[in-house]
């Protein structure tokens, strides 16, 4: 739960460049980038650099900072120009979810219509 960095958390890792990560935005206190395994031809990650495992502990104890997350996640959607086409942002919270890093991480995907419904 708490907000210092994990070190075996790959996330933290990316947040103090011990591991490369291809970076398209950063606040004093966020960090986007794209994810590894894209799912979409735009598919950005926002972190907090805080370490929290997931989006309800991060709102919990810091909700300036979940907001945050949303905020830089429209920037990404903005010079990503997929602000107008639309796109979907997504927390993915616990193994049932598909959550597979625990930090907390919201997913920017867009470039592509999604047809197939809500999930
Ligand atoms: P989630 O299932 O919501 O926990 O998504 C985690 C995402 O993180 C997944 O889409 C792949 C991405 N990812 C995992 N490891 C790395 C990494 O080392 N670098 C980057 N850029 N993305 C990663």
């Amino acid at each position: 739960m708490a907000d210092l960095p994990d070190p075996d958390c790959i996330f933290c890792k990316i947040v103090t460049r011990d591991i490369p990560a291809t970076v398209v935005r950063e606040t004093d206190r966020t960090l986007a980038f794209r994810d590894i395994n894209p799912q979409a031809p735009t598919h950005v990650l926002v972190v907090p650099k805080a370490h929290y495992p997931n989006a309800a502990t991060l709102a919990a104890a810091d909700p300036e900072l979940a907001a945050a997350l949303l905020t830089e996640a429209a920037e990404v959607a903005a010079d990503e120009k997929i602000a107008e086409s639309g796109y979907r942002l997504i927390f993915n919270t616990g193994a049932a979810a598909g959550q597979t890093v625990y930090h907390a991480h919201v997913h920017v995907l867009g470039g592509q219509a999604f047809h197939e419904g809500l999930v």
